[in-house]
């Protein structure tokens, strides 16, 4: 992979795995992403890239969690600060949220908190400007560390390329007295981003070369491959982000509050664990299939695609949501998320979003009263949950959708029924052992009844069904063990919704071979892989496709005095309020037409796939 396409980094090359994914079944999608996934756990051969079981790799998680940990045993003016822009920062939410409400059921106070460039509306909806502001980003941390003595910093950014986060480090670095950084990313550090950012000295390039030179300084930065789609690094990049920083906190956890050291070969089994969690959710394929097909279908119709989750995978499902707008140019309304008790549930720094509009309304209440109205049999509905949840409620929301409409899916994850082999690894008084025998023992046959119910009310059912072991007790074990179920069933779920939405989108036609064409210019990564992919698909000179993309961002035929002088931030915020940017500029590389024509032909065609091998 080292030699394929040598000018990209990691994390914006192409996969070979999934060329043709764009002509590919349903079924075909899911076997390739699962293919593509499992390259996360390559180990490291000879001449190539560190990956996520290299020793050295290893070996700084280990120090990172023992950094963690001397924080979690004094927590006293500390703080562990998680930080990111897009699907890197809502993962740094997901996992600070989790690990507080671990630490409040153990009666300590919290120590996490998260940053995500663009606050918290982010977390619901593309916001990809404010990626490219360091001076923001360095703001930001500073007002959540007002005040502290120590904090360990964690930097995420898939490419080693956010401008924001890249202020952050640097800020650390200048402050080493409070400061720990650490970042996490999957390029090497050579392919770091090498380009100068608006008011700063320094590139993300430079910034990484000073963390390897501190004694002070962490970074974690094995390859995990291309993305499925280039540069989507919500998948195996998100994916890869979750399971480092739990492999971390996790371990720092069990260090400070079970007197469990943390080792090297904890880490590397904990590693492990989520590996097998990668292979019993692709072990569904035909499932996670189904969902893709019903999902395709519905976009292909016009029509929408609604999650209804409970408790941390409804948060998966609105994350995965958000990510349908900047990846796919999906409207707002395409794929959408909702979480059984909306806000409250949630919980995020800034409170309740609605007052932001509709897209902002969360809440199951929200979907019952303003969509539900609204679909039909064209939309697809997905319930997501696990037998932890209130499954009544489940079934009570199940029987409302279906009195409007039949296209509902189901997706939960439960035991394997076996909940004796579950009690037999709990040693406890005997009559408290039968007491508690008997309500799992209610509470399994409960749920069967409901789920039962449940099925007969979808059209699809997916189940993941996960070792009894842990199961019956996973209420408890949303505290803190090593490789915890509520983890396992996160990293699942997050799989199967982007096997759903990025399948949904392939089957619709926005995919070309494995590149998404109807990419939106917001920010300068995007920016230049637009530029990039211009270049790829027309074998035109760059300046030549730049100039064509800056003329259907500006929608002029000509480019006219002050545009080309611009800076990037100018032409990224003008493509903000415009579509369909990078198939127009393509058309008319290729054909020679004026912007106003390739538009005219881009509207009989609205298939971009089809629009442009028709000029190929
Ligand atoms: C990518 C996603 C983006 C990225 C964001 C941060 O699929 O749509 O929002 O998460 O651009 O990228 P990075 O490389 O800094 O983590």
């Amino acid at each position: 992979m080292g030699d394929y396409e040598p000018s990209l980094p990691v994390s914006e090359k192409s996969n070979p795995l999934t060329c043709d994914i764009d002509r590919a079944s349903a079924e075909s999608i899911v076997k390739m992403l699962h293919r593509c996934d499992v390259q996360m756990f390559q180990e490291e051969s000879e001449g190539t890239y560190q990956r996520l079981l290299s020793d050295q790799v290893v070996k700084t998680l280990a120090e990172v969690a023992k950094r963690a940990e001397l924080i979690l045993k004094d927590p006293q003016d500390s703080l562990v600060v998680l930080s990111g822009c897009g699907t890197s920062g809502r993962l740094a939410f997901l996992i600070a949220a989790r690990f507080n409400r671990a630490l409040r059921q153990l009666k300590q106070n919290p120590v996490y908190s998260y940053i995500i460039a663009g606050g918290d509306r982010a977390l619901l909806s593309s916001q990809e400007a404010p990626e490219d502001d360091p001076k923001l980003g360095m703001l930001s941390l500073k007002k959540v560390c007002e005040g502290k003595k120590r904090v360990l910093f964690v930097g995420i950014s898939c490419g080693l390329s956010a401008p924001f986060v890249a202020g952050q480090l640097d800020f650390c670095l200048q402050h080493p007295e409070v400061y720990t950084p650490v970042l996490i990313g999957f390029n090497p550090a050579h392919q770091a981003r090498d380009e100068a950012m608006p008011g700063c000295t320094f590139t993300f390039h430079s910034v990484v070369q000073r963390m390897q030179e501190h004694a002070n300084a962490f970074l974690i930065n094995p390859a995990v491959g291309p993305e499925a789609i280039s540069g989507s690094s919500r998948m195996k990049g998100g994916s890869a982000t979750k399971i480092l920083l739990e492999v971390v906190l996790s371990a720092a956890q069990a260090a400070a509050f079970s007197r469990t050291p943390v080792t090297c070969n904890g880490i590397v089994q904990h590693i492990g664990a989520h590996k097998r969690t990668v292979d019993v959710t692709y072990s569904e394929c035909e499932g996670i299939a189904a969902l893709v097909e019903a999902a395709g279908r519905s976009l292909q119709g016009g029509g929408c695609v609604c999650y209804l989750g409970w408790g941390s995978l409804a948060v998966l499902s609105l994350m995965d949501a958000s990510e349908c707008n900047p990846t796919f140019g999906a409207d707002y309304e395409d794929v959408r998320g909702f979480i059984s008790g909306g806000y409250a549930e949630l919980n995020i720094n800034e409170g309740s979003l609605t007052s932001l509009g509709p897209d902002f309304c969360i809440a199951h209440e929200d979907f019952l009263h303003l969509l539900l109205p609204r679909l039909t049999d064209k939309d697809t509905v997905l319930l997501i949950y696990t037998h932890c949840d209130d499954v009544g409620d489940v079934l009570k929301l199940a029987r409302r959708v279906r009195e409007k409409m039949v296209n509902l899916h189901a997706f939960y994850h439960q035991a394997d029924g076996d909940t004796s082999a579950a009690l037999q690894q709990v040693s406890i008084h005997q009559s408290l052992f039968l007491y508690i025998y008997v309500s799992i023992y209610r509470s399994v046959y409960v749920f069967f009844l409901l789920q039962d119910d449940i099925n007969k009310l979808c059209l699809s059912t997916l189940n993941i069904t996960w070792p009894a072991a842990a199961m019956p007790f996973c209420r408890q074990n949303r505290t803190l063990s090593s490789v915890s179920v509520p983890q396992q069933w996160e990293l699942s779920t997050k799989l199967v919704l982007n096997a759903v939405s990025t399948g949904a989108h392939i089957l619709k036609g926005k995919i070309y071979q494995n590149h998404m064409i109807d990419v939106q210019v917001t920010n300068s990564k995007l920016y230049r892989r637009a530029t990039r992919l211009l270049q790829r698909l027309s074998g035109r000179p760059g300046p030549q496709c730049e100039e064509a993309l800056l003329k259907a961002i500006y929608q002029v035929e000509e480019l006219t005095g002050d545009i080309p002088s611009c800076d990037i931030t100018t032409h990224t915020h003008k493509a903000r309020s415009r579509t369909k940017v990078v198939p127009a500029a393509l058309v008319c590389l290729l054909t020679g037409c004026s912007l106003v024509e390739a538009e005219s032909h881009l509207k009989q065609r609205p298939i971009i796939r089809e629009a442009v091998e028709e000029l190929l």
